[in-house]
C-alpha cells in the first residue's frame, strides 16, 4: 500500500490514525503542500481536487479521507474501527460526516485566517501566482486568493469559529454520558474529529473547551494517550507550532468577542 500525505495535514491525521491502529505500513509519500506538490499532474490523476490524502491499495488510488477510513476497515479487519452495534455504527457515521459537510472547511479557514496565509504571503507575489496557477480547478484558484486577505477580522473568520464552537458543543453533550464519541469504543467517530481538536490545541484555542465543555478536553487526552496517537505526534513539524500558537494567543480577545455574539 502507498499513502500520499502530509504530515500536518487534518485529513491525513485521520488515515494515519486508522493506519496505526491497524498496524499498517504503507509506502509514505509525503507532499509539500506549500511547495505545490499536490498539483503534480501525476498526482492529480490520482486525485481530482489536488488534496492529501490519497491511498494505493491492490492498485487503484482511493481517496477522501472518511472513505479511506472505512475502506482501511473493510479491507483490513483487524483492530476494528467501527462499532459492531448498528446504533453506535450509526451515530459514528453522524460523526464521521461532520468534517465532510462543514468542519474541514471551517478549519481550514481559521487555520488560513490565524497562521497558514502568513506562510504563502511571506513566499512572495510570484510564488503565490505560481501555486495558484497549478490548482486544477478555477474555484480552487479563486477561493485560494481570497483566503490570503482573509484575516481574523474577517466574515468566514466569524463564521467559521462559530461553526467549530456548534461542534464543541455537540461533542461535550456526548462526551459527558460515553467515553467515546460513538459510545463505549474508540472509533472512526473519534478519529475523524481528533485532528480538528489537536488544530484547536495547536492554535492556542484549548480555552475553547474549558468550563462546561471540560469533558472535550478529558477525551482529548484519552485519545492522546493511546498508542495510535503517534500518527499524529510523531509528524508534528515544529515550525508550525512555532507559527500556529502566537497567532491564536494573540487572536484570543477577537475570538472571545465573536462567541458573545
Ligand atoms: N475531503 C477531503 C479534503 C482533503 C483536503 O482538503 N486536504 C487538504 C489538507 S487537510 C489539502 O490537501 N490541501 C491542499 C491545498 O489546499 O492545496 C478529504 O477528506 O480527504
Amino acid at each position: 500500500m502507498d499513502l500520499y500525505h502530509n504530515n500536518m495535514s487534518v485529513c491525513s491525521q485521520k488515515v494515519r490514525l486508522v493506519l496505526h491502529e491497524k498496524h499498517l505500513k504503507p509506502v509514505e509519500h509525503h507532499l509539500n503542500l506549500r511547495a505545490g506538490d499536490q498539483n503534480a499532474p501525476d498526482y492529480v490523476k490520482m486525485n481530482p481536487k489536488a488534496v492529501v490524502p490519497t491511498i494505493v491499495d491492490r492498485g487503484q488510488p482511493i481517496i477522501e479521507s472518511t472513505v479511506i477510513c472505512e475502506y482501511l476497515d473493510d479491507a483490513y479487519p483487524d483492530h476494528p474501527v467501527r462499532p459492531k452495534d448498528p446504533i453506535e455504527r450509526a451515530r459514528m457515521r453522524i460523526w464521521t460526516q461532520i468534517p465532510d459537510t462543514g468542519l474541514h472547511m471551517a478549519c481550514a479557514t481559521v487555520s488560513f485566517a490565524l497562521a497558514f496565509r502568513h506562510q504563502f504571503l511571506a513566499l512572495g507575489p510570484d510564488a503565490i501566482e505560481r501555486y495558484a496557477a497549478g490548482r486544477p480547478d478555477p474555484a480552487m484558484r479563486e477561493g485560494f486568493r481570497q483566503r490570503l486577505n482573509q484575516g481574523p477580522e474577517s466574515a468566514p473568520f466569524a463564521a467559521a469559529i462559530k461553526a467549530y464552537d456548534k461542534v464543541l458543543t455537540q461533542m461535550a453533550h456526548q462526551l459527558d454520558s460515553t467515553p467515546w464519541l460513538a459510545g463505549a469504543e474508540y472509533s472512526l467517530a473519534d478519529v475523524a474529529l481528533i485532528p480538528y481538536v489537536v488544530r484547536l490545541d495547536h492554535l492556542a484555542l484549548a480555552w475553547m473547551w474549558d468550563g462546561p465543555r471540560a469533558s472535550v478536553g478529558r477525551w482529548l487526552a484519552r485519545c492522546s494517550a493511546r498508542p495510535n496517537f503517534s500518527a499524529v505526534a510523531d509528524y508534528i513539524d515544529q515550525k508550525y507550532l512555532d507559527l500556529m500558537g502566537p497567532a491564536g494567543r494573540d487572536a484570543r480577545s477577537r475570538i472571545a468577542e465573536i462567541l458573545a455574539h
